[in-house]
């Protein structure tokens, strides 16, 4: 009784005719649905979005404006989030203008906290401005979890990162249950502690510094890039198919699969055929599939992937051996190469290398014949691959461009979208008509290659064993490329460390 009293209390003294709050946090913290038990309404799609998304409504008396920022993952630092979402959370502040009076930091109480969500918060939190924390409260959701346990109690429990970051807020925090929208003080509670905070900072608003416009201008030019790259990239299409003829129709194709683990490659294998052939758990060989599509026999081999940092001598000597084994599984060698890289993570300078040291085990001249194959198309929503191309940085332009701006997305979520395969086929078909040459690594031509076979088949003779056979045809050709990269040897500790630290 007497700590409503207070409320009261309190809360006449500061009310605010309208509150505007952006919600911000990491992907599945719960930030649509904290959105929906403010505003009382199912307001925010529960399905992740590419964009900011605004609502608003009438909540205790008061005009409630609410943005929900575009989430990161979990455990991501902030340079291992693409631009394009980093763009995205800070224009969250425009949706607001003339600035949120609150960032709800929207915080899970039923995971753990470790210190690198702390970074990760610290780093995406601080794109806004150095000043945010005095106008971020942090939102504890999945308050039903805690039972009989308090807040206060989880926050002792958890640990110095979660009490340094409840802290920085100036000790502000607040629970949701939104698994419970009847319980109308939740949010009252919270509508008061915003305008005490408010009050706190003499009513003021977060301002948009000059970061945060320098940043909404870079956008705005991305995405003027983004059209013209889209523009070129169709009318080189045009011209090529218009010099096509039914004999660049491939009614056989051969498909290897390449890149960093876990950067959905089982997962393009299966959209690609529209069956779910290849297991997504992870295998050390190379994994080989067929099928038949749109009227073509497509061959789909999958080879191991190595670790999204890591440089080809940092890769286990049997990873390397299948890389380059895999081409000898679609005899006489593939038509393409589909270099799989995630949308939804940044592209640095150290994964710029890991791909080339990688890809260029198999030979110099491997770019001729791949193609960039974006993965985790959902994650774009509305955004075209292009802007996120634009504005990724020079290490993702560069690879594309020595791919001769060959890329696709797919979208393996949705397998019932067959245009999305089509058109990869089609791509396939026009760069072998573009080349007018035949698969690459052409076992029968390629006299380097063709000299590891016999290698392989003289000791395959001699041993009838054909691990062992890979092995020989594997450190033949390592031996040549591990001289020529020796020098790769000297990283700067910097990149060691950061590539320690994503494992
Ligand atoms: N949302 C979404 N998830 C995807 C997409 N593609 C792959 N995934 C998920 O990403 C995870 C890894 O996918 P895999 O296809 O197993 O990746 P991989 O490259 O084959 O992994 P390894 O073989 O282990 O190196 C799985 O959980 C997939 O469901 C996509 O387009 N959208
Ligand atoms: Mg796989």
């Amino acid at each position: 009784m007497e700590r409503q009293m207070e409320n009261a209390q309190r809360g006449s003294r500061h009310h605010l005719s309208e509150v505007r709050i952006v919600l911000l946090g990491y992907k599945y913290a719960g930030k649509s649905s904290a959105g929906n038990t403010i505003l009382g309404r199912e307001e925010f799609d529960l399905r992740r979005t590419a964009q900011c998304v605004k609502r608003h409504g009438e909540v205790a008396g008061r005009k409630v404006i609410v943005v929900e920022a575009l989430g990161w993952w979990w455990n991501y630092l902030s340079e291992e989030t693409p631009e394009l979402t980093k763009q995205e959370i800070v224009s969250s502040l425009s949706l607001v203008a003339p600035g949120p009076h609150t960032l709800l930091l929207v915080v899970r109480v039923d995971t753990s906290f470790t210190e690198t969500n702390r970074r990760s918060v610290e780093e995406h939190l601080e794109l806004l401005s150095k000043r945010v924390w005095s106008h971020t409260i942090v939102l504890f959701t999945w308050g039903d979890w805690l039972g009989d346990r308090t807040i206060e109690q989880h926050i002792e429990h958890e640990g110095e990162d979660l009490q340094y970051l409840v802290e920085k807020c100036g000790n502000r925090y607040h629970v949701l249950n939104n698994k419970n929208k009847t319980d109308g003080t939740q949010v009252k509670d919270l509508l008061e502690k915003i305008e005490e905070m408010v009050a706190g900072n003499s009513g003021a608003h977060l301002k948009m510094n000059r970061k945060v416009l320098q940043k909404m201008q870079e956008k705005k030019k991305t995405e003027d890039r983004a059209e013209e790259r889209k523009k070129k990239v169709i009318e080189l299409r045009d011209e090529i198919r218009s010099t096509m003829s039914d004999k660049h129709h491939l009614l056989d194709m051969r498909i290897v699969l390449l890149g960093f683990r876990n950067a959905g490659k089982s997962s393009a294998g299966n959209t690609i055929l529209g069956r779910e052939e290849f297991d997504l758990r992870r295998t050390a060989q190379c994994v080989k599939r067929h099928g038949e599509v749109g009227g073509r026999q497509v061959t789909v081999v999958e080879a191991p992937g190595w670790w999204r940092n890591g440089l080809s001598d940092e890769t286990q000597a049997l990873t390397k051996q299948e890389i380059i084994s895999s081409l000898s599984l679609v005899p006489p060698g593939p038509h393409t190469l589909l270099l799989v890289v995630r949308v939804d993570t940044s592209f640095t300078k150290t994964k710029r290398r890991s791909v080339e040291e990688h890809l260029e085990l198999l030979s110099k001249s491997v770019w001729s014949h791949t193609i960039v194959l974006f993965t985790r198309g959902d994650w774009l929503g509305d955004t075209t691959i292009e802007q996120h191309i634009e504005s990724e940085g020079e290490d993702l332009q560069y690879l594309v461009e020595k791919c001769g701006n060959r890329y696709h997305v797919l979208n393996n979520e949705d397998k019932s979208d067959g245009t999305q395969v089509n058109d990869l086929l089609e791509k396939i078909e026009e760069m072998m008509a573009r080349s007018e040459k035949l698969p690459l690594f052409d076992f029968e031509k390629s006299e380097r290659i063709k000299h590891m076979g016999q290698q392989c088949k003289r000791i395959d003779s001699m041993k009838g064993d054909r691990p062992k056979c890979k092995y020989v045809f594997f450190s033949i050709h390592l031996s040549v490329k591990m001289k020529r990269k020796s020098k790769s040897k000297l990283f700067s500790i910097k990149e060691q460390k950061h590539r320690k630290q994503y494992r």
